[in-house]
């Protein structure tokens, strides 16, 4: 990557990083009214962004917001901004916002959507976390229930989980496991969670209050091609403390093993068999599929 400025895309104009700016009237802004994504590539290829591009208009849909292009366009901005900064690994960060309107509530006063596409680069946890594991701390903070605002909707409202990510840190923590209101399991404040216990690997239903992660998908289509038993459950504190393995599983920590959970020692406290293989699998997968971008 070179020091010249990122150039970021807003509405289909690319502006130097300095210079990329929205409305203070954007509903973005002023009620976190929006939704985002966050999307990797690797190797010159993007991956899995048909899956997260679906995604983006599924939590459009559910917050009633018009993106104002198709598919096809919002993968070819996604694309296009990459090759614009010259990157060939990094991250991508597509925002849809409600778009500029009066003060009030109501998003009808906002004629358009705006679309935002930045491309950068991420490292979130050192590579030493993928050979030693992450420690984790329950939060205090609970997921949001469906009844009030869909977890599966990745929507530009995150404080509950940067308040989560508050406590766990606080606590001493790197990442924080999010409940939900009947204290089941939920996720972490960015990422989803598995265990494996008796060489079967768990993870929480959705319904449990979590996101439909991408990288979740993806470690379950591998699990199951390597011929492990998967089994989506309801899942406590007690299910994770007990476990033989336990990682995590996001876009930007990829596939991350814990060794430790609220002070007990998971496992053997270090990577276990079926966390590394995963690792491996997750790694190999990355690096050779995906849409390319040159
Ligand atoms: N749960 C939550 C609440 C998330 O925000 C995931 C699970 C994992 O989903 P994916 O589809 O990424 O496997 C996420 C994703 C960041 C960052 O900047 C956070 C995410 C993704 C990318 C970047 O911290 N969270």
């Amino acid at each position: 990557m070179s020091d010249a400025p990122l150039q970021i895309l807003i509405d289909g104009e690319f502006f130097p990083e300095g210079e990329a700016k929205v409305s203070v009237f954007d509903h973005g802004l002023l009620y976190g009214d929006g939704v985002f994504e966050g999307i990797r590539f690797y190797n010159d290829r993007v991956f899995r962004l048909e899956q997260h591009i679906d995604r983006i208009f599924d939590s459009a849909k559910a917050i009633h917001l018009e993106i104002p292009a198709t598919r096809e366009e919002l993968s070819e901005m996604v694309i296009s901004t990459i090759r614009k900064n010259d990157l060939h690994d990094g991250y991508v960060r597509l925002i849809i916002t409600r778009g500029v309107g009066g003060l009030g509530l109501s998003p009808y006063r906002c004629e358009k959507a705006s679309i935002i596409v930045i491309a950068s680069t991420i490292s979130l946890y050192p590579e030493e976390k993928y050979e030693k594991g992450l420690i984790l701390s329950t939060c205090a903070t609970r997921r949001p229930t469906h009844d009030s605002l869909s977890p599966a909707v990745k929507s530009l409202n995150y404080l509950s989980n940067v308040m989560a990510k508050v406590e766990a840190i606080a606590s001493g923590a790197e990442e924080g496991v999010m409940l939900n209101t009947e204290g089941y399991v939920a996720e972490c404040t960015g990422d989803n969670i598995f265990i494996v216990k008796e060489g079967i690997i768990y993870t929480p239903t959705v319904a449990s209050g979590s996101l439909y992660g991408i990288t979740r998908r993806v470690v379950i289509e591998l699990a199951l091609e390597a011929g492990y038993e998967l089994k989506e459950v309801q899942m406590t504190r007690y299910d994770l403390y007990t476990a033989d393995e336990l990682f995590l599983t996001g876009t930007a920590a990829e596939v991350v093993p814990v060794a430790e959970y609220d002070k007990r020692v998971i496992g053997e406290g270090e990577p276990g068999p079926v966390t590394k293989k995963l690792i491996a699998a997750f790694r190999e997968l990355v690096e050779s599929t995906g849409t390319p971008i040159y």
